[in-house]
């Protein structure tokens, strides 16, 4: 037989092609690939701000004291109402528009860069994710300059930093014709998320600030890990409360390197409690996301899989959780990364869509034992308090005859 003219480690041609062949019609899940799209338009307005990944190594992050902005704020939100003294967010706002009883709240003809100390603090506090439209003026150095009031900035590992030196801080979302995404490459539930929960001190307060997007299409969608908590048994929420989950950051690293991109950090995996407790709210909220938790540890396999497949669908698919939120460019939104999962919508091509995000660390993810024993306070749910303050208790299901559906058309 004829000697088989080998490559590199031995590999025969045959193996060589069909690697070649992988690697040419990869697909990427636009989650783990970053944004690597460009139409090489720089006569777009927003050009310095387009995605570039500098080949840059950083050592691993080191642990960090993070205050909780939240702990200063008016605990009972008093000041929020007070619509005579203009002192507080709320207050500020010509409107406070509710999206959704669970989560979402606009507020309207409030500038951002206008906001005192007590009102940064109020952006943690209030349970929902908050947006504010028409921040134009409102820069990339002072949507970072505002994410520093909560914690030490960020820097990611993988995803695009601008091309403009000096933003290694900022994390860019783009997409313009040049990149279609692959529906073959992901599920939608996949692409649901908190971001980078494998670091040992994940984020708290973020904000992305929209530049461009399109007339329609392109929504984000968040959900609440407080209603998801308030909506299981008292025993479920029990024993997941003495759970800790595995969050990794290797598929996000390997989907980087597989696109042919630096990864600036070895990719880390971190274990973090399954319910954690919020430090300013001292709510309890569930704290796995479809993104980056891998698995509960010590128990079996199967039982894992089974519990995180429920909580990611009721994380995916329970409307009742959730905000829908319609862009227009230079809204600005900030959601509490410690409480809230969210996701991207990808139905917009061939618009251009363009983001950039501020990120702080927050502190490491408390249980409820730990701040129950730190604090000496009692960790609560919030559908519960709503409940009590309305003089009442949670339902409990008796038995009895199997129910009427309430939707039956
Ligand atoms: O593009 C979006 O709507 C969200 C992107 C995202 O998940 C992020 O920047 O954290
Ligand atoms: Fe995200």
């Amino acid at each position: 037989m004829a000697p088989v003219a080998t490559q590199n480690n031995n590999t025969s041609p045959e193996v060589s092609q069909v690697q070649a062949l992988k690697a040419k019609n990869a697909v990427f899940n636009p989650f783990y690939s970053p944004s690597i799209g460009d139409d090489g338009d720089e006569s777009y307005k927003y050009s310095q701000y387009k995605p570039s990944f500098p080949a840059r190594s950083w050592e691993p992050l080191e642990e960090i004291k993070v205050q909780d902005r939240g702990l200063s704020a008016d605990p009972d939100k008093k000041s929020l109402f007070s619509a005579a003294e203009k002192k507080s967010l709320f207050s500020a706002a010509e409107k406070v528009k509710h999206l959704t009883p669970a989560i979402g709240t606009e507020l309207v003809g409030v500038d951002l860069r206008q906001l005192s100390d007590a009102q940064k603090d109020e952006l943690l506090t209030h349970p929902r994710m908050l947006v504010f439209r028409d921040q134009e003026n409102f820069d990339i150095h002072q949507q970072l300059e505002l994410a520093r009031h909560f914690g030490p900035l960020h820097k990611h590992a993988t995803t695009p930093v601008p091309k403009e030196a000096g933003l290694e801080e900022v994390h860019v979302v783009y997409n313009d014709a040049s990149r279609r995404p692959d529906p073959a490459a992901f599920s939608k539930i996949e692409l649901w998320h908190t971001d980078v929960s494998y670091e040992v001190q994940p984020p708290s307060t973020t904000s992305l600030k929209v530049l461009t997007g399109p007339e329609y299409g392109g929504d984000t969608l968040w959900s609440s890990g407080y209603a998801l908590y308030s909506s299981l048994s008292p025993g479920f929420q029990k024993y997941l409360e003495g759970l800790t989950a595995l969050h990794s950051a290797v598929a996000q690293a390997d989907g980087a390197r597989a696109a042919g991109l630096p990864v600036r950090r070895e990719p880390i995996e971190s274990a973090h409690p399954v319910v954690r407790v919020h430090p300013a709210t001292g709510l309890k909220s569930v704290y796995v996301n479809p993104g980056f938790t891998r698995r509960i540890i010590g128990v079996p396999k199967a039982e894992s899989d089974a519990i995180l497949t429920f909580l990611f669908h009721q994380i995916g698919e329970n409307p009742d959780f959730q905000v829908r939120f319609h862009w227009t460019p230079n809204a600005v939104a900030f959601w509490d990364n410690r409480v809230v999962t969210h996701s991207a919508t990808f139905d917009f091509w061939p618009s251009t869509r363009h983001a950039l995000r501020a990120t702080p660390r927050g502190e490491k993810p408390q249980s409820v034992e730990d701040y129950e024993r730190e604090t000496g306070k009692v960790a609560k749910d919030r559908l519960a308090e709503i409940l009590k303050a309305h003089g009442l208790e949670a339902q409990v299901d008796k038995g009895g005859a199997s129910k009427a559906r309430g939707y039956n058309d």
